[in-house]
């Protein structure tokens, strides 16, 4: 049996003001063709499908022509879990007919553990694996409101939360498992020792980062966990077979040089094989940095190469460039080369007001934007650290607000 884990698509998801859904089409294309390919049996999906709480018509129609397309490929089951990114109600709304045609979503949790479990049947009618498709756990799903708890008090409260939802799952999955057929796991965490790249998309779950996951809340009856969260495809805690695959596309120019994938597991009888497949590039993603001479050097380089990149330009050069806008557009005309980004550091920092027409709301996080707020108000130190805290607060509450749910 051939299972494909994949996770992230942030489908609509732009880069600097640039669409990416041509990006989106040539990936679910070449996902469709590998789950034929390869004879795919099952496909995980393991959260952050859209980038957005409401995503665009045109992201929702790639999603849902890809479903179509996946299930006429043989591909018996489909699992989706939601990410933090995703609107539970917005991702459960069709969920009735999709699970017509066997495609399983999972955007939340009920009283039920039972809910996110799924034993899924060959063509014959007969079991061939158990998926627990836990979807991202919300701070309100499994942590209640104490009054008076500190920070750190809610932090532990959550993980132990996290750590008993996987223990209630994975007795009820052992329960399920007879006859030797495969447990799966599947989730949408942040794992102690997970690794990030500056610049990967990867937005805080919760308050602050220090709700990290130990590796080992994962029961021992799972042969293998499916997780989604970190862009960057990687083992957890060095174990092979809990994984995160990883965004299909750079999300970011941080991860330009980074090579994508989807995970394949083959299980047979007791043996589990893991491969990894490599995701092409669809859209070519390039950092230039450095002075003046050495990014119009790069640019022309690229030019005379009939590179169609997309680029981002860090000026690092000691004296100020006021008009290196100006050069990289010359430099660009009459080519295929997209400028998306333009770092002018040396001129942001000369200038004594903080708005700088190169800066815009993309390049600042929104930790920033507060920060930039607290400053032009002259705000002491030690009200500086509680008004943070509590914007953090509200920021996060924000985030896992379900605002369109009715
Ligand atoms: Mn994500």
């Amino acid at each position: 049996m051939k299972v494909l884990h994949t996770s992230d698509w942030h489908l609509g998801r732009a880069l600097y003001g640039r669409k990416r859904y041509e990006e989106f089409e040539l990936f679910l294309s070449w996902l469709a063709e590998t789950i034929r390919r390869e004879s795919v049996d099952i496909l995980l999906l393991s959260g952050d499908v859209f980038d957005s709480s409401l995503p665009s018509n045109r992201a929702q129609e790639l999603y849902y022509r890809f479903l179509s397309t996946a299930t006429s490929t043989g591909c018996r089951h489909i699992v989706i879990i939601a990410g933090n990114h995703d609107s539970p109600t917005f991702l459960n709304a069709p969920g009735e007919l999709l699970k017509a045609l066997n495609i399983h979503v999972v955007s939340g949790i009920s009283d039920d553990p039972e809910d996110e479990i799924k034993l899924l049947k060959d063509a014959q009618g007969k079991p061939e694996a158990v998926v627990c498709a836990v979807p991202f756990l919300r701070d309100s799903d499994i942590r209640k409101v104490e009054t008076g708890e500190s920070v750190e008090d809610k932090q532990t409260r959550l993980l132990e939360g996290i750590a008993g939802h996987y223990e209630e799952v994975g007795k009820i999955a052992k329960k399920l498992q007879q006859a030797e057929i495969p447990v799966i796991g599947m989730g949408h965490l942040f794992t102690a020792g997970g690794k990030t790249l500056a610049d990967d998309g990867v937005r805080e779950l919760y308050v602050g980062s220090l709700a990290h996951v130990n590796s080992n809340i994962f029961p021992k009856c799972f042969n293998y966990v499916a997780l989604g969260h970190l862009h960057v495809p990687q083992q957890v805690a060095g174990n092979d077979y809990i994984r995160y695959s990883g965004s299909p596309l750079p999300i970011g120019f941080g991860e330009a040089e980074q090579q994508k994938q989807v995970v394949m597991i083959e299980f047979e009888q007791r043996e589990t094989r893991i491969s990894e497949i490599a995701v092409p590039c669809f859209q070519k993603l390039q950092r230039i940095k450095g002075d003046m001479e050495k990014i119009i050097a790069e640019l022309e380089m690229l030019k005379a190469k009939e590179s169609n990149a997309w680029l981002e330009i860090e000026y690092t050069g000691s004296r100020i460039a006021e008009n290196l806008r100006q050069a990289v557009e010359e430099a660009t005309a009459d080519s295929n080369l997209e400028v998306l980004r333009i770092i002018n550091k040396p001129l942001i920092d000369s200038v004594i007001s903080s708005s700088n027409e190169d800066e815009t709301l993309d390049d600042l996080e929104t930790e920033d934007v507060f920060i930039r707020c607290l400053d032009a108000h002259d705000i002491g130190q030690e009200e500086r650290e509680e008004l943070l805290k509590s914007y953090r607060e509200i920021v996060s509450g924000l985030q896992e607000e379900d605002i369109n749910a009715e």
